[in-house]
């Protein structure tokens, strides 16, 4: 990962802040950019020093969307041979935490990017939008359906139809987004926040995280199913034994991630 050139990458204790760093283009996700960072979100996924992984950009863009000077010759095969889908399946797997860290521009790929992660934490200055429909084309990395669960249809619809933007106090009221802060505090409240849940154990983060998103392709009964296993499972690991005699001893656990 030593030779990055459109990521930043710093790691903290035990999280890890990955940056998108193309500033001359608002951190426009081009091929590049996407493999450098589904190859690094990846390696951290594996990485067992590493709880917790902070996204974000500068305080101008979290990502004006897909490069689109990249994809205005492409024609429809080379869409289909590029398989752009199955790198943002890659994130969508990651195991771990993300939290964003969104400033300025999140639109288009870039708010599809930051509704990949699990926790958003946006600056005052933040711009949400799905403004596609403005170049001919419609969200392509989960716009229509994530949008749509997390903000429901009629402002989702509006905002897929119309490009226009949104506030980070308007994604707050919609909840698409956790908290905002003004942006010379964005990336550290992220920071916090990262921090924070890698001071959990850490197989009860993976799996309570799994067990989320399961939510998001199941039925209830389901999903009940699958929280129910995942929460027996819990029961094996060493972190459980450690957390509950922690509690009963009266004194702070000590997490192994085992
Ligand atoms: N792509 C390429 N360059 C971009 C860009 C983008 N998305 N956004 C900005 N830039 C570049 C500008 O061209 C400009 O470069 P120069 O002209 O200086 O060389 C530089 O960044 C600064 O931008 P502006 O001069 O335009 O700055 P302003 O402050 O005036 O305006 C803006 C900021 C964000 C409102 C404006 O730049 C803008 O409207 N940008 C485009 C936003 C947009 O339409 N985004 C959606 C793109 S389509 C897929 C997955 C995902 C997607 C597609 C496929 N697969 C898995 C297959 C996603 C598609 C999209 O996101």
């Amino acid at each position: 990962m030593s030779d990055l050139k459109n990521l930043l990458l710093e790691i903290d204790g035990y999280v890890a802040i990955v940056r998108l760093h193309r500033p001359a283009v608002l951190n426009a996700l081009n091929l590049e950019l996407m493999d450098e960072l589904v190859a690094t979100l990846d390696s951290l996924d594996r990485d067992e020093n590493i709880r917790a992984i902070v996204l974000a950009g500068s305080e101008k863009a979290f990502a004006a969307g897909a490069d689109i000077k990249e994809m205005a010759s492409a024609t429809a095969v080379d869409m289909l041979y590029r398989d752009q889908f199955s790198k943002w399946d890659r994130i969508r797997k990651i195991k771990k935490p993300i939290i964003a860290a969104v400033s300025g521009f999140a639109l288009g790929g870039g708010c599809e990017l930051m509704m990949h992660c699990d926790i958003v934490i946006a600056s005052e200055t933040a711009r949400i939008g799905q403004p596609e429909i403005n170049i001919g084309v419609m969200p392509g990395a989960g716009g229509t359906q994530r949008l749509t669960r997390a903000i429901g249809k009629v402002r989702a619809m509006e905002m897929v139809l119309t490009g226009k933007f949104i506030t980070a106090q308007e994604a707050f009221d919609a909840g698409l987004v956790n908290k905002v802060v003004p942006v010379e505090f964005f990336l550290e409240e992220a920071v916090r926040l990262a921090q924070e849940i890698a001071s959990k154990p850490p197989v009860a983060v993976r799996l309570a995280k799994e067990a989320v998103l399961k939510s998001f392709d199941t039925t209830i009964e389901m999903g009940l199913e699958f929280e129910r296993k995942n929460f027996y499972l819990l029961f094996a690991s060493e972190d459980m034994k450690e957390g509950m005699a922690a509690f009963v001893e009266k004194r702070t656990a000590e997490w192994k991630g085992k």
